[in-house]
């Protein structure tokens, strides 16, 4: 597997702010965030894109959102509503490939998007 800014984050090689980390996971607050609270989370199995999964990994995919909507409410975006984002490919403006959910949120999001 080609390694990632990503990767690198994960093996510390990166330094980031993290928000949640456990076996399978790791959410740190994005380099260039777009939104007041702009959060990437992402397996720490490297999944290069959303199209890249396979049946082996629903759960993981299914637990992914699990940890998400905790990260939301943990950083106060459930009251008012926030923004999951997964880019996919050049169309969809993904930069780096390794699978991430930006979770977004702390103003009101417009649409469609960009
Ligand atoms: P995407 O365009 O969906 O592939 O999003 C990649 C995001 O990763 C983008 O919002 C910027 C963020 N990013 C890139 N490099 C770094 C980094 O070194 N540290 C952090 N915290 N975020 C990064």
């Amino acid at each position: 597997m080609a390694e990632t800014v990503f990767s690198k984050i994960l093996s510390g090689e990166i330094p980031s702010t993290p928000v949640y980390s456990d076996e399978d996971f790791y959410a740190f607050r994005d380099v260039n965030p777009v939104a007041p609270v702009h959060i990437l989370l992402i397996p720490r199995k490297p999944i290069p894109r959303i199209t890249d999964i396979s049946e082996d990994d629903a759960l993981l995919v299914g637990r992914m959102f699990l940890v998400a909507n905790r990260i939301a409410a943990q950083e106060g975006l459930t009251e008012k509503g926030f923004r999951y984002v997964i880019n996919c490919d050049e169309w969809g403006g993904q930069t780096v490939f390794h699978l991430h959910l930006h979770i977004l949120g702390g103003r009101p999001m417009t649409w469609p998007p960009g």
